[in-house]
């Protein structure tokens, strides 16, 4: 494991990397905690999200969803961090965690279906999966991830959360509140920043002037930056983040440091505001070539596992488009009925019969 200078915000702070450069030693993987078959896991994880979220964007572009916000480049960042934390552990993701979905074994079709407009949040059962619902008001996830901590603590569930945010959310209320009641409550929450450069067309010089990572410093806890395309770098630093939280109360900020490699979503022309030299770069750097070329220098794969991957991976897209293209709409009553365990108060069921009398055409209410 290495900790490396680094100059990106002008400061030689630490950069923490994990697969070598020519020339340096190879990791050691009992300290990694990672066995052959989890070197391979990680992989084949980041070749399934690389590839469904392809499939995604190419969807949108056809029209079967609204709208879909592309994670590609920031596919180590997500498979690295949700492959860390346990199964009993909770993950509060944003609107681009398609990849930390899969890992968590989420159904995508169930999962578009919020991009497909057709239910808000997603339609997957987020209790079996430990997995919250697609949010997009920007850092609210931060609380959710910091309440469910709080919660499970007051019960002695010996369980973290993670809490998906981008740097932009950085700037938001939300995440200041967050941070505070994590540390004062002592609340086993790992917050993990994807420092992705952009928040829609704002760069990050104007969204912050303080490195994100050292911000925990500010409010009690240890701040780590990790190369966000290095999946094991990733995978260490949230490990270590996640015991830290289950067995001392303490959290950490983990600022992934990444790049959108494509636009902040499909409604989104980036080529208007950012400099196609800086995507060439980073595109350089992509973290599933990345971590491909080190699993086949160091042998522990070969082509034919790339090969069942890859025959893996188009199975597994064109299911997500098969699934995506035949979902319908779901039922209007449904929306009364996910809320409450018992009956509904009565101002709602006069709601929902208003509502299905008057606005639920695919139930054929409409000419009712
Ligand atoms: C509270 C709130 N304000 C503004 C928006 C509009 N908005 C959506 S995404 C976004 C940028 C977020 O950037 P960042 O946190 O860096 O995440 P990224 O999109 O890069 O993953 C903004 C401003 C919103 N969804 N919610
Ligand atoms: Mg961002």
């Amino acid at each position: 494991m290495t900790t490396t200078p680094t100059s990106l915000d002008g400061e030689r702070q630490g950069l923490l990397r994990v697969i070598p450069r020519d020339g340096e030693p190879e990791p050691d993987l009992s300290t990694l905690g990672l066995k052959e078959e989890g070197l391979r896991e990680l992989y084949r994880l980041m070749a399934l999200v690389r590839r469904a979220d392809l499939e995604a964007t190419a969807l949108q572009r056809q029209g079967e969803l609204a709208v879909y916000p592309p994670l590609v480049g920031q596919e180590a960042a997500q498979v690295g961090s949700a492959f860390a934390m346990e199964r009993s552990d909770w993950l509060f993701p944003s609107y681009r965690e398609l990849g930390a979905a899969v890992v968590r074994g989420v159904d995508l079709v169930e999962y578009l279906h919020f991009y497909r407009a057709t239910w808000h949040g997603g339609t997957y059962d987020g209790p079996a999966h430990g997995f919250g619902y697609v949010t997009v008001p920007v850092a609210s996830q931060i609380l959710h991830a910091v309440g469910y901590a709080m919660g499970a603590k007051l019960d002695g569930h010996p369980v973290a959360t993670l809490a998906y945010f981008g740097d932009g959310a950085t700037s938001e209320g939300d995440f200041h509140e967050g941070c505070n009641f994590a540390a004062v409550f002592r609340a086993p929450v790992v917050f993990f920043c994807q420092n992705n450069q952009w928040a829609i067309s704002v760069p990050l010089a104007a969204q912050t002037v303080a490195p994100i990572w050292r911000k925990a410093e500010a409010y009690g806890f240890p701040g780590v930056r990790v190369d966000g395309n290095d999946v094991l770098a990733v995978y260490v630093a949230v490990r270590e983040a996640a015991a830290r939280a289950r067995e001392e109360g303490l959290p950490t900020l983990i600022e992934a440091v990444t790049y959108r490699i494509g636009a902040h979503s499909t409604a989104d022309d980036a080529s208007r505001y950012r400099p196609d030299e800086e995507v060439e770069r980073w595109k350089a750097l992509d973290p599933v070539d990345r971590y491909q070329n080190w699993l086949s220098a160091s042998g522990h794969a070969d082509d034919a596992f790339y090969e069942q991957v890859e025959a893996e991976a188009r199975e597994f897209a064109a299911h997500l488009r098969a699934g995506v293209i035949g979902s319908e709409p779901r039922p209007v009553r449904e929306m009364f009925e996910w809320v409450f365990a018992g009956d509904l108060p009565q101002h709602l069921a006069r709601q929902r019969d208003e509502a299905l009398r008057f606005g639920a055409p695919s139930e054929g209410a409409r000419d009712a």
